[in-house]
């Protein structure tokens, strides 16, 4: 929506948003499950590019549900005027790039035939559900639901037997809501995770006006640190103070709640002993509120380092297993052999269910976009170019993809930070790259193959300079999806960084891209 507005309004060209949805939002429209609400401040979790709508947008809680940030979004959309330049229930089947006329030709599962000078992505990086290929789902007699496509009339878990397969961020807030209905709910555990609790609650009028009166200080300070979150984090280290001031530290930053508690320590993602102490505290939390033993050891059972993952944060998560209507299974000792009529069949038994809900996650930041058919240069396919994982440069340009752009692709930091900054940091440098270009009569961009391999090679140590790759099954690395190349995707040397990057390669005459006037 913000690249419509800024196409349309900062550059006066004619642009048209193509979306599969029956309405505008995205992640808000399609994920409607119970408990679904934001892990960022809402004061931040908001666009910054216009002050009239920061001053009059009031957000009821810290971490609003999906229906307020919902209709947040369609106050966007009316705010700007911005339906009449959104076709919905448009599904994109294909974009091939035609190299005589330089135009891009896009069709719609439709049929329907458009063509553009620029091409911009703006498919989302959590988009593409992952419901597993488990054997005999389509055998259950019951109803089964994935988070990410959620029923818009809702779900009556009301006295019915629901399992819950996963415990990523979405299970994690689903689970608590969806217990407090149900006659039973099983959980189906994979992978243990760490979660923090989000200490959530109502916004008082006096934080909103500070919100309101102090957006410039907070855009500066979410533009300036590493993850676009309005905090920075603490230049200490876990080991300069001692084993009671660090539990402290950790014991204010879980009572505060919310993603602030990685403030804590600066080392915290990049040593193993000082990722050790958040780990070992947030373990000890978990054996502290859960009453039955077995189960908190096997929600503590966590195989990767703290924030590896990108934490969840909950509401009442660990507390759920206190109750008697909840229970938890164990899938790395017993795991899932098949769905049946009646539910779900691991090594060990049968859990008889009437409801499953997949909590499983996306074929993130790739899946999306290779859905598409995008055809560049030469009749060359992304699918192809990014056979052995995605190959760009600055997350913006893919080499051979002539005036193709993907906001918040993979190579980019957005999954790593506060996603709305990092949105409207992609969606500012793209618009002022086409400005350029139309005020230099400039007709091609396309990024060169050198600048992918030094900016894939950025990216790889990047990562490889934090504990990130070390969460072997994370989507972060692909591994979620059965087939999919192991490659770290997001950008991990920090939001500021990766600005200050961009930022100097305009200044250097947008060094990496080949600018052509013919
Ligand atoms: O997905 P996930 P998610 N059998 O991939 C399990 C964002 N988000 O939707 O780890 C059994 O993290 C899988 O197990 P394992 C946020 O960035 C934000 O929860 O692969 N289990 C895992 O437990 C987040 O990181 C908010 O062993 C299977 C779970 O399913 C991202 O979205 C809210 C399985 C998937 O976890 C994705 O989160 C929600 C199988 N075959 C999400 N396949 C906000 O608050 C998968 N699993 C803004």
């Amino acid at each position: 929506m913000y690249q419509l507005l800024s196409f349309r309004d900062k550059l006066g060209l004619s642009a048209k948003v193509l979306e599969a949805a029956n309405g505008v939002g995205g992640t808000w429209y399609w994920n409607r499950y119970p408990g679904a609400r934001c892990d960022s401040e809402s004061h931040s979790y908001a666009y910054y590019f216009s002050k009239a709508l920061i001053q009059d947008w009031n957000w009821s809680e810290r971490f609003p549900q999906q229906p307020e940030i919902l209709r947040y979004l369609n106050h966007v959309a009316d705010r700007f005027d911005l339906r009449r330049d959104i076709q919905l229930n448009t599904r994109v089947r294909s974009g091939r790039h035609d190299q005589a006329s330089n135009r891009w030709h896009v069709i719609s599962e439709a049929g329907e035939h458009f063509t553009a000078t620029y091409l911009v992505t703006a498919v989302g990086c959590l988009s593409s559900a992952n419901v597993p290929g488990i054997p005999g789902l389509s055998d259950f007699a019951g109803d089964w639901y994935h988070t990410g496509q959620w029923p818009h009339e809702g779900v009556n878990f009301s006295g019915k037997r629901v399992g819950v397969v996963g415990t990523g961020s979405t299970g994690i807030q689903a689970i608590p809501v969806i217990a407090a209905d149900a006659g039973h709910l099983t959980v189906f555990q994979r992978t243990a995770n760490y979660s923090l609790p989000a200490r959530n609650a109502s916004l008082t009028e006096e934080f909103r006006r500070y919100a309101k009166e102090h957006s410039d200080d907070i855009r500066k300070v979410m533009t300036s640190n590493t993850n676009a979150h309005p905090f920075y984090i603490t230049d200490r280290s876990a080991f300069d103070c001692s084993d009671e001031e660090r539990k402290a530290i950790f014991e204010a930053g879980w009572k505060k709640g919310g993603l602030e508690f990685r403030t804590a320590f600066r080392d915290l993602l990049i040593d193993e002993k000082a990722n050790k102490t958040a780990a070992d505290f947030i373990r000890g939390k978990i054996h502290d509120i859960v009453k039955d033993p077995k189960t908190a050891a096997l929600l503590a059972d966590i195989d990767h380092p703290f924030a590896a993952k990108r934490p969840p944060v909950d509401s009442q998560y660990f507390e759920t297993y206190n109750r008697d209507n909840v229970s938890l299974v164990n899938l790395r000792e017993t795991p899932i052999e098949r769905i049946t009529a009646k539910g779900i069949q691991t090594a060990a038994q049968e859990f008889e269910l009437e409801i499953i809900v997949f909590a499983t996650g996306f074929d993130a930041m790739t899946g999306s976009l290779l859905k598409i058919d995008i055809e560049g240069r030469n009749g060359m396919k992304l699918s192809d170019a990014w056979s052995a994982g995605p190959r760009n440069y600055l997350g913006l340009q893919v080499p051979g993809f002539p005036n193709f752009f993907t906001i918040t692709g993979p190579g980019s930091p957005s999954v790593l930070c506060n996603m709305p900054p990092a949105i409207e940091h992609h969606v500012d440098w793209i618009t002022e790259c086409i400005r350029h270009m139309r005020e230099q009569g400039i007709a091609r961009i396309e990024a060169t193959e050198s600048a992918a391999d030094y900016w894939v090679h950025e990216v790889n140590a990047a990562a490889s300079a934090t504990l990130l790759p070390r969460a072997t099954h994370s989507w972060f690395l692909g591994a979620n999806i059965p087939g999919k190349p192991r490659v770290f995707m997001p950008y991990a040397g920090g939001f500021a960084k990766y600005r200050q990057i961009c930022a100097d390669v305009v200044s250097k005459g947008y060094e990496g891209f080949s600018l052509s006037r013919s």
